[in-house]
């Protein structure tokens, strides 16, 4: 790793995010390509933020800023990622289910994914089944990822399943689920594809399923 993908790499583990964007300024004036950037410095810098909150060494505090600082960096370089048709690691269709209005942990997922180098189409909160079902068509993503923090709408979770199915667009996805009362069990028993109790593991999830 170049110094400058390192003092980015620290700068995402502290973040700090006006240091993150002084450093993305630096390594692209130092002609470091924008894929070096992501893959060297902001990405690496993520997994090893993933690793931390898994030892019990980073709380979601450090997490959430950790995902802001390197989203700051993304933000620099992802104009040049199009231009240069950086492909994502796959797409990622992300929601709140109906009746539920909790969305730091899912927007926590989202940053990770995306960190992780996915694109992500977040649906937000209070996602009707319908809605993940039409977005699904619409952007053919590889997984669908869905969020419930209150046991009276984790029914929701089977429910959007059902609508995949009876959209016919069931079999195109993986689908995992997350969320604080959300278990492997309740996984298993609606038939999706795979749970993860925290947003780091998520992207290892998402990462084993493709
Ligand atoms: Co509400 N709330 N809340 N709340 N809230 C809980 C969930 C509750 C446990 C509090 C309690 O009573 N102890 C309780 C639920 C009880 C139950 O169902 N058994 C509760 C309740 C009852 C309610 C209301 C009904 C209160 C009321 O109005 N009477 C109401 C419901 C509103 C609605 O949704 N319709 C309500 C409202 C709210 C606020 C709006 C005030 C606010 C939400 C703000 C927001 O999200 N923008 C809020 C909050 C903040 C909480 C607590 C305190 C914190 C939730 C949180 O953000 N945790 C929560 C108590 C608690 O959990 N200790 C509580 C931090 C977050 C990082 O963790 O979301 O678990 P979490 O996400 C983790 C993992 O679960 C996982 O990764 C994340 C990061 O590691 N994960 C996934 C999450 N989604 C994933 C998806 C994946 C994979 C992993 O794949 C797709």
């Amino acid at each position: 790793m170049t110094a400058t993908l390192e003092e980015i790499f620290e700068a995402v583990l502290a973040g700090n995010q006006s240091e993150v964007e002084d450093k993305v300024k630096k390594a692209l004036e130092e002609t470091i390509s924008p894929e070096q950037i992501l893959k060297g410095g902001l990405i690496a810098a993520m997994s090893e933020v993933g690793d931390r909150f898994e030892r019990g060494d980073y709380y979601v505090p450090e997490m959430l800023v950790a995902a802001r600082a390197m989203k700051a960096g993304l933000a620099l370089i992802k104009p040049l990622l199009v231009e240069a048709d950086v492909k994502a690691a796959g797409k990622v269709v992300i929601g709140t289910v109906k009746g539920d209005l909790h969305d730091i942990g899912k927007n926590l997922v989202a940053m990770m994914l995306e960190s992780a180098g996915y694109e992500i189409i977040d649906l937000g909160t209070d996602v009707p089944p319908g809605t993940f079902a039409e977005a699904v068509r619409e952007h053919a993503p590889d997984i669908v990822g869905m969020s419930a923090l209150l046991t009276t709408t984790m029914p929701e979770m089977k429910n959007t399943i059902e609508a995949l199915e009876d959209l016919g667009v069931r079999e195109n996805v993986k689908v995992i689920i997350g969320g604080a009362p959300v278990t492997q069990e309740h996984a298993t028993r609606i038939e999706a594809d795979g749970y993860a109790p925290d947003a780091s593991r998520a992207v290892t999830l998402v990462r084993q399923l493709q």
